[in-house]
Parts: structure tokens; C-alpha cells; sequence
């Protein structure tokens, strides 16, 4: 056997592996094989997982180095609906933008933003159906902003202010909104695909076609937890999606300590006889037609789907953690897959009506927006400004008060 690590100089053939590139190393992507947009076949919705297994070690790419879409993976989507895809991907960097700086400036005590990873809380919101539930992370404000979730009571949450949607019971950013068809955030990370399996299961016994779709970080894949929904779900042809944002990194860990290198996340998919997508996670059509993909599937009875969202996290993992102590400081604005944001503006500058002057308006126009629900929040209360009354803290989680709740309301005195 190879001596692979060594530690204090002393070999030794334990193996712990290490990210290409640290603070003050050269960004190395090299180990990424990244094949041209269009190589990928598309097989027909009703293929059986046992010819599908080539996919997860493929990468699904529709848009090529100049905005233009290729292959068979190209989504049959209007360009009305991408326009509508691109603005609300703008509108979630300038909200996450802003609310990165309202908690620098005290105004609350934590925020985590989604920062190139914009496609995946955007683009699944409109690819799927109204009665469809997301069972997110906390990365994916986008899905409630293109829904229509009113900015204020988004930052009201974040503040914990006197109008906070959920009344205190939440950290900010937990958001949970049931008639925007997003459950509510969970801080233990791994619970997500669990939830969404037992969703869909629900559903499917009510004979209902609505679909669930789960979303868990790379990282988190480690968690016990994605083994046994992914058995549920493969054992029950659960009309789910389960989505994997493998963003690279899990806060500080690097994504070889959650799986092994020599595979992908979406081949995890092959044990459990379900199928496996890899697909690019910063080319929003190439998102929209993989969910299309996998949506058609679970409709129709043909169960579950594991889909690898392949991105980057270019931002901080929350406003407590400095990149810069683990990752080489450019390394972000050298990801070979590029930003989401601007591949759609490319593509749309290449394909429509679209221009640089119309680009500049709806900036404006989206900045105002961000700007002006801030001013009405901040109105109502900053941190520690006003906050719910405490006894509401305590509403509206059980249908009859546990024991608990009695004993925490009486050590309040309430
Ligand atoms: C059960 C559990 N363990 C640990 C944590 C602390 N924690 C929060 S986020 C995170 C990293 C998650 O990384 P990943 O799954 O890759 O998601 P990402 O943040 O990159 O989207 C950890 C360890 C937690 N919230 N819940
Ligand atoms: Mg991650």
C-alpha cells in the first residue's frame, strides 16, 4: 500500500484528503474535466434507471462560451420565463448584497447568502407547480422571491423585529412560508430530504401529482440521514426530487471530505436504482431542464431523481465565517463554470431584445426595490429595536401545549 499522508515529517499510510489549493496557493481547477455545453444525450422521461447510468458521471451544460444554448438538454422554456428567471436571480444578489451589510452594521445578528448559487433557489421556484413543496436550504431565498414573498417580511424575519412573520421561533434566514410552497427552514442541516421524501409519499397515497423537491449542501451528505431518505425514496417511488448543491464547500470543509474524488455525488444514486443527473449548476437553463426532466418523471410514477447542482459557493458561508483563512482569496472569480448571473445576461444579450441600457433600468429598478422594503423593516425595528411579544414565541407549534412549553412559559413567569 502507497504512503499517501505524512504528518510530522513521519509517514504514515492513514489517508486525510486535502483541497488542491490553500490561502496563497495558485487557484487549481484542473481535476475538474469540464466538457463543452451539448455533449449530453437527453433519454425520454420513461427511460428505466438501468439505462440511465452513464448520467451521473456526465455533466449536463446547455449554454455555451457565448450565451448560446446547445444539445438536447435545451429547455422548450419562453423567453419571457428566462427574462423572469434572470431579473429574480438579480433581485436575490442585491437583497442577499444588502442584508450581508445590514448585519455588519448591527442591524441583525446573522445572515448567509446565496451568492452563485443564485440559479438554484430562482429557477426551481418557476420550474415547478404552486401546489409543489420545497423543502430548501438556506441558500434559496431566491424561491421565495420569485414567488412573490414580499421583501419586508423577509427582512422583518431577519431583524426578529415586531412583525416578524414567525414571531421570534426562528433564527434569521430560517424562513418558512407553507403558501409559497417552501417548509419551513430547518438549522440541522440533513433533515431536508427526509421531509421531502415523506411529503411526496403523502402525497402519492392521496393519489395527488404534486411533486416535493429537497435540497441538502455537499457537505451534508455525509449525514446519515441522506442514506435513509434515499431508501425510503428508491424503495417507494417517491414523487421527489432530491437535489444535491454541491457548492464545493461545507463552511471550511472541502468537498473531498464528504465523498470521495474519484466519484461524483450523483452516482450515489446507482445503489438505490434511482437515477443520478450532474448537471452545471451556473446555467440556469441547463437547472430548468433538468427539473423539467426530473418533474415529468416523478408525475408520472416514475419515482425519484438525485440531481447534483455542480456550482461554487463565491461568497462567505455566513456572516460568521472569512473564506480567506481556508481557500485561496481568487479562487471563486476563477471557477471554470463562471457566474450564473452574468451566463443568463450573456445569453439573453446574445438571443433577444435585451441590452446593456434595459440591464442598467431593471438594476435600478430592483435596487430600489431592496432599498425601499430595508427602510419600511428598519422602521419597525433593527435587532433588539421591538421585538414579538414573548408569549407568541410559544403559539402555533403545538395543537396542545407540551409539557415543555409549560415549563419554559413558567420560568418566564408568563
Ligand atoms: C446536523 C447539523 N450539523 C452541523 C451543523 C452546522 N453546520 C451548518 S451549515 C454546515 C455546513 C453545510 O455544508 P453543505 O452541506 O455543503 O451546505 P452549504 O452550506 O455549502 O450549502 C454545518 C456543518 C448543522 N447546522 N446541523
Ligand atoms: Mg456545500
Amino acid at each position: 500500500m502507497p504512503v499517501l499522508n505524512s504528518d510530522n515529517g513521519r509517514d504514515k499510510r492513514f489517508f486525510v484528503p486535502e483541497p488542491k489549493a490553500r490561502p496563497g496557493d495558485t487557484p487549481n481547477f484542473s481535476q475538474l474535466p469540464i466538457p463543452p455545453a451539448g455533449l449530453v444525450a437527453r433519454p425520454q422521461t420513461s427511460a428505466s434507471p438501468e439505462n440511465l447510468r452513464d448520467l451521473p458521471f456526465e455533466l449536463i451544460r446547455t449554454l455555451n462560451e457565448d450565451g448560446i444554448p446547445e444539445g438536447e438538454w435545451q429547455p422548450d422554456v419562453p423567453n419571457s420565463i428566462v427574462l423572469k428567471i434572470y431579473e429574480y436571480m438579480c433581485l436575490t444578489r442585491i437583497f442577499d448584497t444588502k442584508m450581508f451589510r445590514a448585519q455588519r452594521q448591527g442591524k441583525t445578528s446573522f445572515f448567509l447568502a446565496s451568492r452563485g448559487e443564485e440559479a438554484l433557489g430562482v429557477v426551481p421556484s418557476i420550474a415547478l407547480r404552486a401546489s409543489d413543496m420545497c423543502f430548501p436550504t438556506y441558500r434559496q431565498v431566491g424561491w421565495l422571491l420569485a414567488r412573490g414573498y414580499p421583501l419586508v417580511k423577509l427582512i422583518n424575519q431577519i431583524f426578529n423585529n415586531n412583525d416578524d412573520p414567525l414571531k421570534g421561533k426562528q433564527l434569521p434566514v430560517l424562513y418558512s412560508a407553507r403558501d409559497f410552497g417552501f417548509y419551513s427552514l430547518s438549522g440541522n442541516v440533513g433533515t431536508r430530504f427526509g421531509h421531502a421524501v415523506g411529503w411526496a409519499m403523502a402525497k402519492a397515497y392521496r393519489n395527488s401529482d404534486d411533486i416535493a423537491i429537497g435540497f441538502i449542501g455537499d457537505g451534508t451528505t455525509a449525514e446519515g440521514s441522506f442514506h435513509e431518505a434515499l431508501t425510503f425514496a428508491s424503495v417507494y417511488k417517491a414523487p421527489v426530487i432530491l437535489g444535491i448543491t454541491n457548492n464545493q464547500w461545507a463552511i471550511s470543509t472541502f468537498t473531498g471530505l464528504a465523498t470521495n474524488q474519484d466519484t461524483t455525488f450523483a452516482s450515489k444514486a446507482l445503489s438505490y436504482g434511482i437515477p443520478g443527473l450532474r448537471v452545471d449548476g451556473n446555467d440556469a437553463l441547463a437547472v430548468y431542464s433538468v427539473l423539467e426532466w426530473a418533474a415529468d418523471r416523478a408525475r408520472h410514477g416514475h419515482g425519484a431523481t438525485l440531481i447534483e447542482f455542480f456550482t461554487y459557493r463565491s461568497g462567505a458561508h455566513s456572516t460568521s465565517d472569512d473564506p480567506e483563512r481556508y481557500r485561496p482569496k481568487d479562487e471563486a472569480s476563477l471557477w471554470p463554470l463562471g457566474d450564473p448571473i452574468e451566463r443568463l445576461k450573456q445569453h439573453l444579450l446574445a438571443n433577444s431584445e435585451w441590452s446593456e441600457e434595459r440591464d442598467d433600468e431593471i438594476q435600478k429598478v430592483l435596487d430600489k426595490q431592496v432599498t425601499e422594503s430595508l427602510k419600511e423593516a428598519e422602521r419597525i425595528g433593527v435587532l433588539g429595536e421591538s421585538k414579538p411579544d414573548v408569549r407568541e414565541m410559544f403559539e402555533g407549534v403545538f395543537k396542545e401545549q407540551d409539557w415543555r412549553v409549560k415549563e419554559q412559559l413558567k420560568e418566564l413567569g408568563l
